[in-house]
């Protein structure tokens, strides 16, 4: 067999199992082609992609401006490192900055890179701004988070599956409940060395956990009163797959009016990956203000790849591909309907117990103990029958499909969803 060529889904898997290490469980199915909000596998089955690759391909499969600024910049330029300017990375900055409303952006590459320098800033801008003695430092997580699987930030996970066995740990992290104000309250008065809180607008690992409204923009403005700075991770909740362009959206210029965003919460430092590209390339952020920024000094931080011209390029056309096609607008108004036609059938399916989310990130919570393979299974069917979706945390489904998705393939796809857990048994 030539190594290019053409596998079939079998033999994919295998090669992967036999030569590759075990790091993930996949659903077994191999997808070799993308368009939109479809995949195809390897034998040319159809099917709805209902994870877009973790919410990073919000724009949808091989968006077609997207890449031909990708491979437009694949042909002229691709890497010259920060050693020297490049004439993409400025125009790029520029832009994501009045976007998102920020002085300034740190170019990364993935999301786990982009949370570190955001971690590293925000000690930083401790020990110099702040005045918190060195090395005494703390940083205000949430339980249940999900930030990356770098060293650090499995530290302060309570994942045992991410985490144990990887010790030692990072020290200088304090756990509290996610969407508990009165616990933030108590650590920010006990605590005179919290640098930061960091934090996800909606957990997305634990199963699509919505906190109550109001909950971040409150978190806000207590880290405001005690000098702590509010850090969001909106790798996942960013980049309109909430039904605003942030799911923290403060004055961005979203210009979307029906959006269900928080518009009181700006975040201090904003963390952004998965979709800045739409998934084609791998390309994260960290934006911030430069009273915060300017602690970060000439050799304080970097990446050989971090802000190379084709992520430059490819995120400039991903973020213009966002506002031209409404696509905070279409996950709101999507969104909306996806929750009460799956709400309407809870009440009629034993098996459905309820569904939550925000604009097009949502999961269904199946109503089975956390270990049975329940979802799994479902999940299978639905893959069996052309939709792709994958369980987390036990019996939970999450539904992200790119954004890109309009209102018939969406009725389609919430009639293979019920078709396939109704024949369930
Ligand atoms: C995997 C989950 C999603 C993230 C937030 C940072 C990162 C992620 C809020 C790191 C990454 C991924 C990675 C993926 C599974 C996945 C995930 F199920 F674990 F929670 F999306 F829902 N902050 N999330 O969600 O970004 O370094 O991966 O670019 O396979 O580990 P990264």
């Amino acid at each position: 067999m030539a190594v290019l060529d053409k596998l079939t889904s079998k033999e994919a898997i295998e090669l992967e199992n036999k030569h590759g290490a075990h790091n993930y469980h996949p659903l077994p199915v191999v997808i070799s082609r993308g368009e939109g909000v479809y995949v195809w596998d390897a034998e040319d089955k159809k099917y709805y992609d209902f994870l877009s690759a973790y919410s990073a391909v919000n724009q949808g499969h091989c968006h077609p401006k997207i890449v031909s600024a990708m491979v437009k910049q694949a042909q002229t330029l691709t890497l010259t490192s920060r050693a020297f300017y490049n004439d993409v990375l400025g125009k790029y900055e520029k832009f994501a900055t009045q976007l998102f409303g920020f002085d300034k952006l740190l170019p990364m590459n993935t999301g786990a890179e982009a949370v570190e320098t955001a971690l590293k800033l925000a000690r930083k801008w401790a020990y110099e701004v702040k005045g918190i003695d060195e090395n005494n430092a703390e940083i205000i997580v949430c339980e249940n988070n999900f930030h990356g699987r770098t060293t650090t930030i499995i530290s302060f996970s309570n994942d045992p599956i991410a985490r144990k066995n990887f010790g030692p740990y990072t020290k200088g992290f304090i756990k509290i409940e996610y969407d508990n104000l009165e616990a933030l309250k108590e650590t920010l008065e006990s605590n005179q060395n919290i640098a930061a809180f960091l934090v996800e607008p909606i957990q997305g690992e634990a199963g699509v956990y919505v906190p109550s409204e109001g909950y971040l923009a409150a978190a806000k403005k207590m880290c405001s009163a005690h000098n702590v700075l509010f850090i969001a991770d909106e790798v996942q909740t960013g980049i309109a797959r909430t039904g605003r362009l942030l799911a923290t959206c403060g004055n961005c210029t979203c210009e979307d009016k029906n959006c269900s965003g928080t518009p009181e919460v700006k975040a201090d430092i904003l963390i952004l990956g998965k979709a800045l590209s739409g998934g084609a390339y791998p390309v994260s952020a960290v934006l911030a203000n430069n009273s915060i920024m300017d602690v970060i000094k000439p050799g304080n931080h970097g990446s050989t790849f971090g802000g190379n011209p084709i992520a430059a390029s490819t995120a400039i056309a991903a973020l213009e591909v966002v506002s031209e096609e409404n696509l905070a607008t279409n996950a709101h108004e999507l969104g909306m309907i996806f929750r009460a036609e799956i709400a309407d059938f809870a009440e009629e399916n034993d098996l459905v117990k309820s569904v939550r989310g925000k604009g097009l990130l949502n999961a269904i919570l199946i109503n089975d103990s956390e270990e049975s393979s329940t979802a799994w299974d479902i999940c299978m069917k639905l893959r069996d029958n052309g939709l792709l979706a994958k369980p987390t945390h036990g019996n939970i489904i999450r539904f992200a499909p790119p954004l890109v998705i309009n209102k018939t393939q969406l009725m389609e796809c919430i009639s293979i969803i019920k078709k396939t857990i109704t024949e369930f048994q």
